[in-house]
């Protein structure tokens, strides 16, 4: 990974250096930095202020040991993290992940990531990102509580609802920010409902968070598509993953005609040429905490598992990779091309590598970065808090309402900020260039800290 920039290029030698072995975060920094040379030409000042540095190193990171016994009466070790980004528009905002994968590196490139995307929402945000290396795979109910529970009584002293909001991300849902929430209730003695969002409806939570992320990427792409005249109607879609974001992703794209034909997880890939139909692949995901592969047999109308297959080799319009970084390659990105993709937005953080990136824009295919495209659910935590802080509950309709504002909001300033700097049709570029300006205009005025 090498910049041209003769400004940028040490500074991202630097950042190597300085946080050596981390390649997630490494990759995250250097898409950035590819985009903010023409910004340094227009605003000097920002380079000379170093806040080019300062927007790269987080504030603060938290790493912690989880003690639990598990349902045998075994001691297990997991790491916990929480990394502040950047509080200059905000409290710390941005999820917790419970995934084996989870390292500091992997917690780094997600709240830095969190720093831009949040600043996109308009919202007032700050970034940050946590979790822990705790595999929820096979674990009973009351081992995720357990453990849940040991994270919290560690995190509870860094979080709060003026300080830092963290909510979920893999592995973390409703449940699992039930068992959190409570914990921080007892420990602290306090009703504080705006310290964690994507809470249950019954206590502080907001409607649409659930859906949020899935639905707001729809609504980014339609923006997308919209610039080419084209929409959703009897287009094939392909989502890869089954969890949160991908599930509500796929109920917009058919809500607004598309087609969805296949699905994955960790195991394989599922298509369906009736379509996916959404309420058993809930049962099976959400209900029963089941595998993709269990759609099959209940569906029973010709629907097919692939086990190990590539979800990417599916012939689709529009692609939305919504399970995790760099799941999408060159070679996939040149599979879709190929197979006549019209639309790729980015569900996950960084699903895409940057060589398929790459190949996507060269060939004028619309490409909506994560940072952009599923920023729906961030957004609508921000309008979780701001329920929480007014006591007040919206209707589904007026929250997502104002979901799909933002969402369109943020297409629009991608768009014209990309123009503005002479990269029309360049969300990448639009998305890191506007995201970078209103926090480093903040960072400004904020004085060095
Ligand atoms: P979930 O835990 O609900 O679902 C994750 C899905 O991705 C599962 O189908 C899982 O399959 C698959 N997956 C996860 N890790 C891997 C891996 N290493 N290899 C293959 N498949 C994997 O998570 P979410 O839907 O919440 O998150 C999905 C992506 O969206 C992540 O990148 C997350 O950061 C991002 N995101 C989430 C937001 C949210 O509000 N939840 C907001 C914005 C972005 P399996 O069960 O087999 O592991
Ligand atoms: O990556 C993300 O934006 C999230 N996991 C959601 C963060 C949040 O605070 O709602």
């Amino acid at each position: 990974m090498t910049l041209t920039d003769e400004k940028l290029a040490p500074i991202f030698a630097d950042l190597v250096n300085r946080n050596q072995g981390e390649v997630e975060f490494h990759q995250a920094l250097n898409e950035v930095l590819s985009s903010l040379g023409r910004v340094i030409g227009k605003h000097p000042d920002y380079a000379e202020k170093g806040l080019i540095e300062r927007i790269c190193e987080p504030e603060r990171q938290i790493m912690f040991r989880v003690p639990w016994v598990d349902d045998a009466g075994q001691v297990q070790i997991n790491r916990g993290f929480r990394v502040e980004f950047n509080s200059a528009l905000g409290p710390f905002k941005g999820g917790l992940r419970f995934h084996p994968s989870v390292t500091l590196g992997i917690v780094k490139f997600l709240g830095f990531e969190q720093v831009f995307k949040n600043a996109l929402t308009g919202m007032p945000i700050g970034g940050g990102k946590g979790g822990a290396d705790f595999d929820p795979k096979g674990r009973s109910e009351m081992e995720v509580m357990r453990f849940c529970q040991s994270y919290m009584t560690e995190l509870y002293r860094h979080i709060g609802e003026y300080t830092d909001v963290p909510a979920g991300d893999i592995g973390v849902g409703q449940r699992e920010i039930g068992f959190m929430f409570g914990q921080y209730k007892r420990i602290t003695n306090r009703y504080e409902s705006g310290v964690l969002t994507g809470k249950g409806l019954t206590w502080g939570g907001s409607r649409v968070r659930k859906e949020a992320t899935g639905y707001g990427a729809v609504y980014f792409i339609r923006e997308m598509l919209k610039s080419r005249g084209e929409d959703f109607a009897g287009k094939r879609v392909v989502v890869s993953g089954s969890g949160n974001v991908a599930i509500y992703a796929m109920e917009k794209a058919a809500e607004f005609g598309g087609k969805v034909v296949a699905c994955s997880d960790s195991d394989g890939v599922i298509y369906d040429e009736g379509g996916i139909d959404l309420e058993l692949l809930k049962e099976i995901k959400e209900v029963r905490r089941g595998r993709v592969e269990k759609y099959v047999a209940l569906r029973g109308n010709g629907a097919h598992f692939v086990k190990n297959g590539c979800i990417w080799d599916a012939e689709c319009d529009i692609a939305i990779p919504a399970a995790t970084q760099n799941e999408l390659t060159g070679r996939d990105a040149r599979a879709l091309v190929k197979n006549g993709v019209v639309a790729v937005g980015e569900g996950a953080n960084m699903p895409c590598t940057p060589e398929a990136v790459r190949v996507f824009m060269d060939a004028n295919i619309l490409f909506g970065p994560g940072k952009a495209t599923n920023a729906g659910g961030v957004a609508t935590s921000a309008l979780e808090m701001q329920q929480n802080a007014s006591r007040d509950s919206w209707t589904f309709e007026k929250t997502e309402d104002r979901l799909a504002a933002i969402m369109i909001a943020i297409h629009d300033r991608c768009a014209s900020t990309a123009d503005e700097y002479g990269l029309p049709g360049n969300y990448v570029a639009g998305a890191n260039i506007a995201g970078f300006l209103r926090v480093a205009e903040a960072m400004d005025a904020l004085g060095v800290v």
